[in-house]
């Protein structure tokens, strides 16, 4: 390839990294986001709302738990799964987040955690969008130090009695069930709470101005009765949660991509067209460095995003290692929608392009699955020996 044939949205040409299938599904989600997504989430974010009908297609592109095994799950690789969130979070992160809730965290921990008889009840119907989950960890009180939950489960006879509040939970108002977690005689434990159970209430979070389209609840267990079997059997301890977090912070290390190169190419596209002082501003140095500091930000993070999906289909990848993915794209994305905010001049803070909805979307990113102040003290431990949490 001579350098005049050089993509500038894939300088380093990571794509020819790609096999046959992966493409493929990056192809065939990247359609469904330019046809179904971009068209109309300006319009969703505005009036602050996921359109809930969404999710069977999404079910039926196969993208809701999407790398797991058995129970109508399509069972790809992680690396495919990670192209997938990155073509999501290029159109929106209200619907990466949608899948990875669904996905990721809910699926993921009925699949690793649940009896067979969870499993089939939920999983299912879950893949395909008609039932829809979300994952209660965070407290109004406990958000980086989840081990601080207050949230309580009791035996009672057969039955568990739940009681305390969980926040910002994404999908918590549309959800069918909720994966709740929970103090216990025993430590941490996992349950299964159809939201229709007695007891059980969600509550939106309004007036946000990041994620609009995606819907953040309250979650309220007041006297909330389950039967025996709605406990996770397999989840014990903060490191059942935790686990369902390294699959998902791993599909926002391949989102996070997505917004950046999004934020990227409508800079770029803008810079061709706009004209001040009687030429196009691509043609000036000042706007041509930050073009570049875009589109290396950009390469360096999908060559990590890459990097760790091989590892993780290698079955070699650490928690850490995510960490660090999670760390340096999630910063690197925020980076470039700031730069392309600023080379979109005025139009940059309208809806009618795509920067600074990604830009204020990513302000969630960098706090949720883990703020990057918890990202680098898990690296600074991995580094050190040394834990500095507390
Ligand atoms: P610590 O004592 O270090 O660990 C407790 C137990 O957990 C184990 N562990 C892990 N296991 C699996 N994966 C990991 N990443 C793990 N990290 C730790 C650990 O080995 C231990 O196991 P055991 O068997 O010895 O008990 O726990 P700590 O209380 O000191 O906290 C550690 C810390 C701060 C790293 C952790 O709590 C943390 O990650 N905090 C951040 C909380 C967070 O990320 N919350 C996310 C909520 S969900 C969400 O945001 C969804 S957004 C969804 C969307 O819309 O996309
Ligand atoms: P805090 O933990 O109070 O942190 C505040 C500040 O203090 C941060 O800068 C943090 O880095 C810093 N800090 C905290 N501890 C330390 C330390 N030891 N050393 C140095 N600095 C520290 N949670 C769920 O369970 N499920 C969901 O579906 C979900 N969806 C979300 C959707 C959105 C849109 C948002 C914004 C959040 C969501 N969350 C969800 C919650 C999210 O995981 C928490 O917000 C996050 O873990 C941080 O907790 P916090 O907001 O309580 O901040």
């Amino acid at each position: 390839m001579s350098k005049q044939d050089l993509d500038p949205r894939d300088l380093l040409a990571v794509d020819a990294l790609l096999s046959e299938e992966e493409r493929m599904i990056r192809e065939s989600v990247r359609g469904f986001v330019e046809d179904r997504v971009v068209p109309q989430v300006g319009d969703w974010y505005e009036r602050g709302v996921f359109p809930r009908e969404m999710a069977k297609e999404l079910g039926g592109l196969g993208l809701l738990g999407m790398h797991l095994e058995g129970f109508g799950c399509a069972g790809t690789s992680a690396t495919s799964y990670g192209l997938a969130c990155l073509e999501l979070e290029a159109g929106d992160t209200g619907f990466r987040s949608f899948v990875s809730v669904q996905g990721s965290l809910a699926m993921y921990a009925i699949h690793a955690y649940g009896s067979d008889e969870q499993k089939e009840r939920w999983l299912p119907a879950m893949a395909t969008g008609d039932a829809i989950g979300c994952f209660g960890l965070t407290e109004p009180d406990s958000g980086s130090d989840p081990g601080s939950m207050r949230t309580r489960a009791r035996r009672d006879g057969d039955d568990w009695v739940l009681d305390g509040t969980k926040m910002w939970i994404t999908n918590g108002s549309i959800a069918d069930v909720a994966v709740v977690w929970a103090q216990t005689d025993e430590g941490v434990r996992g349950f299964l709470v159809p939201t229709d159970a007695p007891g059980f209430s969600a509550n939106v979070v309004h007036r946000k101005l990041s994620l609009r389209a995606s819907v953040t609840s309250e979650l309220v267990l007041s006297g909330c009765r389950l039967p025996g079997d709605a406990l996770l059997p397999k989840a014990r301890g903060l490191s059942a949660p935790l686990g369902c977090l390294n699959e998902a912070r791993f599909g926002i290390v391949f989102g996070s991509v997505g917004a950046g190169r999004a934020c990227y190419d409508s800079a770029r596209e803008y810079a061709a067209t706009r004209e001040q002082f009687g030429r196009p501003i691509a043609g000036f140095q000042l706007v041509q460095a930050k073009l570049v500091d875009m589109a290396m930000s950009v390469g360096r993070s999908h060559l990590l995003a890459l990097h760790l999906g091989r590892m993780k289909d290698a079955g070699t990848l650490e928690p850490q290692q995510v960490s660090f993915g999670k760390l340096h794209n999630v910063g690197e994305a925020l980076g470039v929608a700031r730069t392309a905010r600023d080379v979109l001049g005025a139009n940059g803070i309208t809806l009618e392009y795509p920067v600074m909805r990604h830009m204020t979307n990513l302000e969630s990113v960098v706090t949720y699955e883990g703020t990057a102040d918890i990202h680098r003290l898990v690296l600074g431990k991995a580094i050190t020996g040394l834990g500095a949490f507390a």
